[in-house]
């Protein structure tokens, strides 16, 4: 169905309950207030979203519950913006602090570079928000039918390009930041502007997008923040030591639904160049090109993606040049290496070190010996530099002197985790989102599944001398594609309690998605599907070829062009 034909049909549900919610206020405040049920009104629910907080329910608990006719076990789950994934060690230790004060003690790095802690009750929910605000961070548009979380290579120090890339993320965020006054007045008790919910939104007007948007920077030749999977994305061009400006690509996304053909993950077009004084702007046209074309009628095909392969991307170049009143140029050439997070430590342009830290799952919390939660707050009272979020859901502790090198290094000995570099390339190169037991839309585990199969998959590395080589695997527990798993070599996508989908072959430097080679199969199939090529990969590769290519070549898979 084309996103032209849409106008006949009724608008989606959320397009009204948008419509009427005077600019995001709805009776979210009236329901906040409402003791008699840890939930809030369902079209609240919706509004919620872009004040970057989830209402979930603890899905362990719905059985029991159900049967001592009780409701359901409802808590909220609050996304925190970081554009570009900067922290500093104030903010880290009041998200520390808060997630164990009002959450459920976890904090949970996304694969968008921002922070989620989950398992507040809705009375925990405006003083969490307080806390927040004080060390200058919000969760405005963290969720929702707005731009999202600005994602950028999170190295701003390896190099000047790295500053530079870093600028135009946050003047990006906050160019496309809603003008709405409803957060400010909802949490932290800001007086009701006159007219309350009558305030301009002059990108977005009173309905937002069609459905959220992503946008992201990458650097060569490191692709970390899978710039193909963005709504619209910038690839830095370096040109003579400077940055020349950005390519620009659109049209990105991975969401698909089980069963609905008309769904399809998607790698955004390559589109033109621009400079980098006119990123803000194309951002812009990109954004409301979308805001006025894109289906409001059919949720599952409002993202830019379905606006461009529905009327091509002539087209979409055309409206967005139009809105510039000027043409992007020609793009330039790039090339992609790495999905991959470069763990270790490493010296920047100041001298100073970083250290890359795996986190499995972006999960940090303490664990028997493994005491990621308190090693990091400990790092965080002494750091001098700051925290910087991966794409791959791992930390960087950053601006780190050499006289305060070891004394880091030495925390995270102290707390088990001085090693945690040490493990299998596979390890190393997984990602799983949360799932179960607080993802709604779960249809099978995967953060708490994650550690079973990579177990099984480690032995099969291990005895085939493949230990320190890198794979990507990625799972998650639904089509959504929260983890970025059609973008894996190896890709797993919940289907049923217990049962994936695998899929296969995706390019290491996130250029190529993978396809599925099985449906609906337990972990133990799938490792009967993986392990023979694992094998045959580590007798059989090319020299320096990839596990992703080697499918491709030896006839596994075939190439996926676009979903
Ligand atoms: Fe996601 C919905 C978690 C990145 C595609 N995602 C959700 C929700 C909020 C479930 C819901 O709507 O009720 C999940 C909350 C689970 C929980 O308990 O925390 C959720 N998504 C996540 C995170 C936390 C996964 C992670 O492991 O880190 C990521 C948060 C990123 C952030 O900080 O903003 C996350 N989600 C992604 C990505 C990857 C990316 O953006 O790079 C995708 C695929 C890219 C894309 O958007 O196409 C993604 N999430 C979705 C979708 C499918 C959208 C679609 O176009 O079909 C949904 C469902 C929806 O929107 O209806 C979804
Ligand atoms: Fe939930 Fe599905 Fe996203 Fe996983 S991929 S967090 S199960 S919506």
């Amino acid at each position: 169905m084309s996103s032209e034909t849409t106008s006949a049909k009724p608008l989606s549900e959320v397009e009204k309950i948008k419509a009427a919610s005077r600019n995001l206020r709805g009776g979210i405040l009236e329901g906040l207030q409402d003791t008699s049920t840890g939930a809030i009104a369902s079209a609240d629910t919706q509004l919620t979203k872009f004040h970057g907080l989830y209402q979930q329910d603890d899905r362990d608990l719905r059985i029991e519950r159900r049967k001592a006719k009780l409701e359901r076990a409802f808590s909220f789950m609050i996304r925190i913006r970081v554009p570009g994934g900067v922290a500093t060690p104030e903010q880290y230790l009041a998200i520390d602090g808060l997630a164990d004060q009002y959450a459920n003690g976890t904090i949970r790095l996304t694969t968008r570079q921002a922070f989620q802690l989950h398992g507040l009750l809705k009375g925990n929910v405006k003083p969490l928000i307080q806390g927040i605000t004080k060390v200058c961070m919000d969760s405005i548009a963290a969720c929702g039918d707005v731009n999202r979380n600005v994602m950028c290579n999170p190295n701003p120090k390896v190099s000047g390009i790295h500053g530079a890339v870093f600028e135009t993320a946050k003047a990006i965020s906050t160019h496309l930041t809603p003008k709405t006054r409803a957060y400010f007045e909802i949490w932290l008790d800001e007086e009701k502007v006159a007219g309350s919910g009558e305030e301009e939104e002059p990108i977005y007007g009173k309905t937002y997008l069609p459905r959220k948007f992503k946008i992201g920077i990458a650097v060569p030749p490191s692709n970390d923040i899978d710039v193909f999977s963005q709504d619209l994305g910038f690839i830095a061009i370096v040109e003579d030591g400077k940055l020349a400006g950005y390519n620009v690509v659109a049209g990105g996304g991975l969401g698909k639904t089980h069963g609905k053909t008309g769904t399809f993950p998607r790698l955004a077009d390559l589109i033109g160049f621009c400079r980098p004084d006119q990123a803000v702007a194309v951002a812009e046209a990109v954004v409301t090109t979308q805001r006025d074309h894109g289906d409001r009628t059919d949720r599952k095909h409002a993202r830019l993606k379905y606006t461009i392969q529905d009327r091509g991307v002539d087209w979409f170049i055309g409206e967005v040049e139009s809105r510039l009143g000027w043409k992007l140029e020609k793009a330039r050439p790039f090339a992609f290496e790495t999905q991959a997070d470069d763990y270790g430590w490493h010296r920047d342009v100041d001298g100073n070190w970083f250290l890359n830290l795996f986190i499995l799952s972006g999960r940090i919390k303490d664990a028997g010996e493994l005491r990621m939660k308190t090693a990091l707050r400990e790092v965080a009272k002494i750091l001098k530099g700051d925290f910087r979020l991966t794409p791959n859901q791992n930390l960087m502790i950053s601006g780190v002197t050499d006289d305060q090198k070891e004394t880091i290094q030495g925390i995270l000995d102290r707390h088990g985790v001085g090693q945690i570099n040490r493990q299998t390339g596979i390890r190393l190169n997984a990602m799983a989102c949360p799932a179960l037991p607080t993802c709604g839309l779960a249809l099978a585990e995967s953060e708490r599944m994650l550690p079973e199969i990579l177990g099984k998959l480690e032995e099969v590395v291990e005895s085939a001398g493949l230990r320190d080589d890198a794979i990507t695997i990625r799972s998650t527990g639904c089509p959504n594609g929260c983890a970025r798993p059609y973008l894996a070599e190896i890709g797993l996508v919940g289907k049923a309690p217990g049962k994936y989908n695998l899929y296969l072959g995706a390019a290491f430097n996130g250029t190529r998605l993978n396809e599925e080679v099985a449906v609906n199969i337990g972990v133990d199939e799938v490792m009967e599907r993986v392990s023979p090529l694992i094998r045959r990969y580590a007798k059989e590769r090319e020299s320096g070829e990839r596990f992703g290519d080697f499918c491709h070549r030896v006839g596994e898979v075939q190439p996926v062009a676009a979903g």
